[in-house]
């Protein structure tokens, strides 16, 4: 890995696949898995002040406040600051994608472009594990069995906001709310997009992606470390 620390975000509509994409990354090049919506669940767990708040806006498939979303987002990055992290869900809004220019330069952003008949499906068949965020779906990538955690044999359970009414909203919301988030990362070149029904198919090619970022970064470092006369 480069010794640069890598700075990434994954952006796409619910049920698009951000989770199951960043699983791979993770798993393939170490990379931390930093999901505001799993934060904010662990929030609603432990009914923090946070989760109270946020709880009334998720169950109605509405976005958190970019205040309360971009504090705790901060702090949980400020923890992370000595590790390559992908984040999942962050930014969503604008003013939360100019909240995070000013702690840091992103090396990379990826969306995800699924049609919307597949996310309607996908959705109403997922099932997570809550402590741990791990997704499962019941055509696609099952549990061993069904409705319980592979690794920790704990139940599973469907989150209120992929009940169908959360879900038309959710969809809905993210079409006006990302675009000019998209916009400003596609001006700034940093942007890779990709389309498709199946994330299996759409893996190889983020693969590529961030193994050459990856090889990019560390000549980028070695030519600083060892300049040419
Ligand atoms: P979340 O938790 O960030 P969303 O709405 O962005 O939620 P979601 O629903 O978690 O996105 P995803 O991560 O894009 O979707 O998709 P996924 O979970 O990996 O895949 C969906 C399902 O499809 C899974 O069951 C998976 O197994 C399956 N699947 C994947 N690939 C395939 C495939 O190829 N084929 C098939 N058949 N299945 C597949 O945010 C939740 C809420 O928190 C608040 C908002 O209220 C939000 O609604 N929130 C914020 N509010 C304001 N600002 C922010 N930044 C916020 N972040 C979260
Ligand atoms: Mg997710």
């Amino acid at each position: 890995m480069a010794s640069k620390l890598l700075r990434a975000v994954i952006l796409g509509p619910p049920g698009s696949g951000k989770g199951t994409v960043c699983q791979m990354i993770a798993q393939n090049f170490g990379f931390q898995h930093l999901s505001s919506g799993h934060f904010l669940r662990e929030n609603i767990r432990a009914k923090t002040e946070v989760g109270n708040m946020a709880k009334q806006y998720i169950q109605k498939g509405l976005l958190v406040p970019d205040h309360v979303i971009t504090r705790l987002m901060m702090s949980e990055l400020e923890k992370r600051r000595e590790q390559h992290w992908l984040l999942d869900g962050f930014p969503r809004t604008l003013v939360q994608a100019e909240a995070l220019d000013r702690i840091c330069e992103l090396d990379l952003v990826i969306s995800l472009h699924i049609p919307f008949e597949t996310l309607k499906d996908r959705l109403s068949r997922r099932w997570i594990h809550p402590p741990s965020g791990r997704v499962y779906n019941l055509e696609f990538n099952p549990p061993h069995v069904h409705g319980i955690d592979d690794i920790t044999g704990e139940p599973l359970v469907q989150q209120e906001d992929d009940k169908p009414e959360a879900v038309a909203a959710r969809l809905r919301q993210y079409k006006v709310v990302a675009k000019p988030v998209i916009d400003l990362y596609k001006r700034r070149g940093v942007l890779h997009q990709f389309s498709g029904t199946e994330t299996n198919k759409i893996w190889p090619y983020v693969h590529m992606l961030i193994s050459n970022k990856i090889v990019t970064v560390e000549s980028k470092e070695a030519y600083r470390a060892c300049p040419m006369e």
